[in-house]
Formats: structure tokens, sequence, C-alpha cells
């Protein structure tokens, strides 16, 4: 009895030791986006939380972090009715209204000379809830909804880590209600449609209908795979503690400043400024950092910092006068279909792509946009005279996002005739540019011409490769001019290029004596390139920049290379039989051989002396680095590496052998937690360069 009661005890505080590192280490990981625990530390922890939770039931909280994933499906959302009304906000599209908003905001304080002080924030492109706090402990979360009431979606958002299931104080407020927006980061959008598109199921359009979809699902259990995020934008009721002061905070800066005390997730992008000027430099300022935000945002909110002169205000309709909503252009827009074109790329994969109507989004005008392959095509189904969603999203390459069907156009009837509507697409099974049949191999995306450096189109990109700055690196010799080279017969291969006159470059297009000249001399320049740039520059497929160094070193010349077989060519670091198989190919064809041997004797490169791999104790071990380590520099501990025999790599795969962290480490960091890659502190390297990997 008396060993259960200490027993008993023990647990109670060990319960209370590990619900608190687990609430920090979800703090540090989603909210300041800084982990300092492991993976698998953060999981033993939680086990150990769950383990001690079920052998003592009556210390299970609803607040503890084993909590998240709770309950089974609901078969409805409750409805919940908001005591203070969540209002909407008003928008401005240019800065004519942010001027006329700044005005009314002057009148309504009958300040009319004054600058007022602003409080200004991003303004998250995801959903309103409003999370409720009973003396620290999340009790309840709900939608937006119409503003007056909305639905409990406390299930869904207890998944969400970067929400706190418990506030951090001391002495919380007796209530306490957070507003905020609920949203998906860019990256964990990309990671859902990579996986919804690799089984085959529907693609979300957007970071912020996944968002919405997440939130919405019935089973919390799928709402908690999906990864969320939220970030606090205001209060809602309030309510302190018996015995302790009213909380009286004066600015809308001075809340959100509290809120982050709590933990709760606040935007780092906000700030405090002085009139109309302040909000548009914010404006601007902001707006040329939204393309590498994590999260799409789709404009600014203003708000009157100080709460009495917002109190004063009050507000019209549903929203208040104290706030506007400041909008960028829009990322995605309505256009329509005018035809789909498929080119030729350099290894002669065929793609898709939509030839639209232009319209302007994401600020430039698009007229094109990649339907990447004929099985996305016939998934989103896009026909020619569509109306389609565009979605330009950071300095991505524009896509059609969906299709509105609704508005497909039908077929048309007149008289006895109907005209068709168009047919799905289908890839040609003919290159639109050679006419040489289009294969696809089982179990790839990409159907390709078969014609391989006789398709004019493979010829031209390979060109540009071959010219392009990491490949022979020729100045000026871009798209424009090989085309026009090609065009007139001046140039079929790479290697005709060191044969080129003036007298033949003198009637082409924008060219002068003097460009003719330096091009010329770029050529000339170009002349006893290393092996490996020229390795790299032939476009053999599957051989980057990495692998053709890699070759160059390991066979020094060009000769070896080519006579080596598969077997010899997987001594090479990263080279598995796909990639022997494809060098092998491109080797064995006449008409390489012989683009090869003219290049040879126009001394397009210069052969190397082959080198012994480095013996060393991290033989082909794969390195990332990110972070800043305490006393190492980047280039000191490459060089530690490299000398060990080891290769240091610029992005975390599979391939990876070990991630070394410094403070602050990127999103490298979480991405070797996932994947289960070891993650060593500078100590740690440390010890791994002297003894090798045998002591960690
Ligand atoms: O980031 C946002 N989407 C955001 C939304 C924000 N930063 N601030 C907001 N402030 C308000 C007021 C001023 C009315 C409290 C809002 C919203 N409202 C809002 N979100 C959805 C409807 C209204």
């Amino acid at each position: 009895m008396v060993a259960g009661a200490a027993e008993a005890v023990v647990a109670t505080e060990r319960a209370q030791q590990l619900r608190a590192a687990i609430n920090e280490a979800n703090f540090r990981y989603y909210v300041l986006d800084a982990p300092t625990l492991p993976d698998a530390e953060y999981d033993r922890l939680l086990r150990e939380l769950q383990a001690i939770e079920a052998a003592h039931p009556e210390l299970l909280t609803p607040d503890s972090p084993t909590q998240r994933v709770g309950a089974g499906p609901l078969a409805a959302f409750a409805d919940v009715a908001h005591v203070i009304p969540m209002l909407s906000l008003n928008n401005a599209f240019s800065e004519a209204e942010v001027m006329a908003f700044d005005r009314r905001v002057r009148e309504g304080l009958e300040r009319e000379d004054a600058t007022i002080e602003y409080a200004v924030e991003p303004k998250f492109d995801g959903l309103a809830v409003a999370l409720h706090y009973q003396r620290g402990v999340f009790v309840r979360g709900a939608t937006r909804g119409d503003g007056a009431s909305g639905e409990d979606v406390s299930a869904n958002l207890r998944t969400i880590r970067a929400i706190p299931m418990r506030l951090a104080s001391e002495q919380p407020p007796e209530w306490l209600e957070v507003r905020g927006e609920v949203l998906m980061l860019r990256r964990d959008f990309e990671r859902l449609n990579e996986v919804a598109r690799e089984n085959g199921e529907k693609t979300f359009v957007n970071p912020r209908n996944a968002a919405a979809g997440s939130l919405r699902q019935l089973d919390p259990r799928i709402t908690a795979q999906r990864r969320l995020s939220f970030f606090a934008y205001g209060v809602g009721r309030v309510e302190a503690a018996a015995g302790l002061p009213a909380w009286l905070p004066e600015t809308h800066a001075a809340v959100m400043d509290s809120l982050a005390e709590l933990h709760l997730p606040v935007s780092s992008e906000r700030s405090v400024v002085h009139g109309v000027d302040g909000l548009m430099r914010y404006f601007h300022a902001l707006g040329a950092r939204r393309d590498s935000l994590p999260f799409d945002i789709d404009g600014a909110v203003y708000k009157v910092n100080r709460l009495a002169d917002q109190a004063a205000l009050g507000f019209v309709a549903r929203a208040p006068r104290f706030a506007i909503a400041h909008k960028y252009p829009a990322q995605e827009e309505i256009t329509q279909v005018e035809g789909i074109d498929v080119q030729v790329g350099r290894t002669g994969v065929l793609t898709p792509v939509a030839r639209l109507k232009p319209v302007f989004v994401g600020g430039v005008t698009v007229t094109n946009a990649t339907l990447h392959n004929e099985d996305e095509v016939r998934r989103k189904d896009v026909r020619v005279g569509d109306s389609v969603i565009v979605r330009r999203a950071g300095d991505v390459i524009p896509e059609v996002a969906s299709v509105l069907l609704d508005r497909r156009p039908m077929g048309v009837t007149i008289g006895d005739l109907v005209t068709p509507e168009f047919p799905p697409f289908s890839m040609p099974v003919v290159c639109p540019e050679c006419g040489a049949p289009v294969v696809r191999l089982e179990g790839e995306a990409a159907a390709r011409c078969s014609n391989g450096l006789s398709c004019p189109a493979q010829r031209k990109q390979a060109l540009i490769h071959f010219a392009s700055r990491r490949a022979m690196d020729i100045e000026g010799l871009g798209d424009k001019l090989v085309e026009q080279l090609l065009d007139r017969g001046l140039v079929q291969t790479p290697a005709d290029l060191y044969r080129l006159e003036q007298a033949q470059l003198a009637g082409l297009e924008r060219m002068a004596d003097k460009s003719a000249d330096n091009l010329l001399q770029a050529i000339e320049i170009s002349r006893g390139r290393e092996l490996a740039r020229f390795i790299f520059a032939l476009g053999i497929r599957q051989v980057g920049e990495q692998t053709a160094k890699d070759l160059a070193r390991h066979f020094g010349s060009l000769a070896a290379l080519m006579a080596a077989d598969a077997a010899a060519l997987q001594q090479v670091p990263d080279v598995g039989p796909v990639v022997a198989a494809s060098m092998r190919a491109f080797f064995a064809e006449v008409h390489n051989q012989t683009v090869i041997e003219n290049l040879r004797q126009a001394r397009a490169w210069k052969d190397g002396e082959a080198q012994a791999a480095v013996a060393g104790k991290l033989l082909g071990k794969a390195f990332v680095l990110t972070g800043t380590l305490p006393n190492l520099s980047r280039d000191q501990a490459k060089a530690l590496i490299e000398a060990e025999g080891g290769k240091v790599a610029g992005s975390v795969s599979r391939k990876t052998d070990y991630v070394v962290a410094g403070a602050e480490p990127g999103s490298k960091f979480t991405k070797a937690q996932e994947l289960g890659i070891r993650i060593l502190d500078e100590i740690t390297f440390l010890d791994l360069i002297s003894h090798g990997d045998n002591t960690l």
C-alpha cells in the first residue's frame, strides 16, 4: 500500500515531466521552427507517457500530448455560437484605397492631422478559427463559419502540433479565446499532393483548399496525417482568473506579444508602422518576400494599433473600421485553354503544355502552363476549350490547377447536327517535331520521341545544354542563336560548332561583326575544357553534374570511360545499374561515337588522370551540413569530410548517411528526422572524423 502510493507519486511526477518536455519539443519544432529534440527521443518520451497513462488511467488529462489523436470519426460537427462575433475584413486593392482607409480612420478618431500607428501582419491564406482555453487548457475550437456561429472542430484542432494543449503560464486567465488562421505550409501541401498523385488520387488545387478539406474531416485520424499549421491574429472572449487583475494590454502589438509568451504561434513577419507611407513600405517589403515564405499569403492586414482607438472606431456591417486587408495580385485566375501543345525536351521527353488565353496571375502574364505528362492531363481531364484555374505560386512554373467542369462547352446543336465536345487529350503517337514513333516505357510517366539526336527538337535542346554555363560554358550561345544555326544548317551536332567561320555567322539575325567575333572567341575558349564538364555536356540521360565529376575522376580519360563495361562503371559512387545502362547505350550509338570523335579532333576536352578513390574512414559516405556549427566553418567541415573520402551534398535524401547540424538548422534537419537519418552535432561529428563510424 505504502509502496503503491509512493509509486503513484513517482508516476505523477514523471508524467508531468514528460508532458512538459513533449510540449516544449512541440513548441520548438512547430512554433519556433528550431527543433532541439531528435525524433527518436520525442517518440520515446511519448511512448513512456502513454505507458504511464495506461498503468494509471487516473493520471490521464485531456490536455495530455498523448490525446492529440484520440477519438474515432464523428457523425457530424456540432454548431458553436461565437459569443463575440468573428468579424470579416474589408479589402483594399490599391494604394488609393489604403489612403482612403487611413483618412476614414483619422476622421473617425477626429485626429485628421495625426499620423496613425498601425500593427501590420501578413494575411494568411487559410481558415479562421477560434480556440478556447479554460484556465490555460484547450477545451474547444471552432471554425469561423458565418461569423456568428461555426462548427466544433476540436478533435481536428487537437491534431495540430503548433496549437498548444496547455498555455505556457503559471497563472493562466480563467478564459482565453484565441483567434487565428489554420493553414498548410507549402512543403506539406506539395508532399500531400505528391502522395495523392502516386496513389492515383485527386490532388488539392492549393494549400488553402487542402487545409479546409483537412480541417473539415469528420475523422481526426485523417486530419492528423495532413500536417496543418496555425497562426494567431487576435483574441475574442477574455476573462481574468479570479483574484488576478484583468489583462489590459494597450495595443494589438502587445496582445500578440502576450500570445507569443503563452507559446501560441504568431507571425514573425508582424510589425508596427506609421501612416500610409509605413503601410506601403511594409506592403512592398512583404510582397518581395512573398514567394520565399513557407506559406501562401494573399495580402497584408493593417490594424489601428491602440485598442482604445479600435473601440472608438467600432465596425460597420460585419467588418471593423479599424482594420483592412490590402491584397496582392491573385496567384490564381480563371482562363480558357486554347490548345494543348506537346513539347520535346533534350532527352526526347514529350511534355503537354496548355496554350492559354493570356491572363495576369501572380504578377505576370501567363500564356502557357505545363500539364506535366499524359497521366496528369488525363487525371485533371484538361481539354481544349475548357475554363481552367491557373496557378502561379512563388517562382514556380504556372500550372493548370483544375478544370471547371461545369463550364465545359457542350456540343452545339445546329439543325440536325450536334458538334461534339472536345475529346479527352491523348499523347500523339508520333513525335510532333520529327514524326518518329513515340514510346513510353513501362513504369515511366514520360513518353519519349524514339529518334534520339536525329530529332531536331532534341538536337536543339542538346546543343543548348552542351553550350550551357555548367557544361562547356560557351558564352552567348543561347536558345535563339542555336535555333538559327540549326535552321540554316550551319550546325548539326556540337562538333560542328568548332568549325564555324566568321563569314557564315555574318548573315544571322542580330549578328553584327562584333558579336560574330565574340561568339567565335567564346567557342575557341571552350576548347580543352576539363573532362568532367565535357561528360556532363554530352547530355547522357541520368548523368548529372556530380556523376560526371565522379566519372571523370575515376576514369581519367574519355577513352577509358567509353571502354568501361557496366560492372566497371558501377565502381563509381552513386552509379547503379540504371545509370550504367544509360551510359552503355549512349556510347554504343554510332552517331554519338562519330560526334565524340569529331569533338576529339576539335580538342574540345582535355583528359585528366584517373584518381584512385581516396582511402579514408568515411569512404563513400554522404553528408549534408545545416545550421551554424560552434567552431567549424562550413568549408572546414567539408574539407574534413572530403579528406576522409566522404562527400558533401546540398540536400537530404535517402542516400544521405549523416546530417551535421549546428545552431538554427533549416528544413534539412526536419527532413533528416523524417527519414531517420543520423544527425550529428559538432562534437559527435569530430569524433566520427577521428575514429570512424564504429564509435557512434
Ligand atoms: O491572417 C489573416 N488571415 C487575418 C485574418 C489576420 N492577420 N487578421 C485578421 N483580423 C481580423 C479582425 C481584425 C477582424 C479581428 C483576420 C480576420 N479578422 C479574419 N479572418 C477571417 C475573417 C476575418
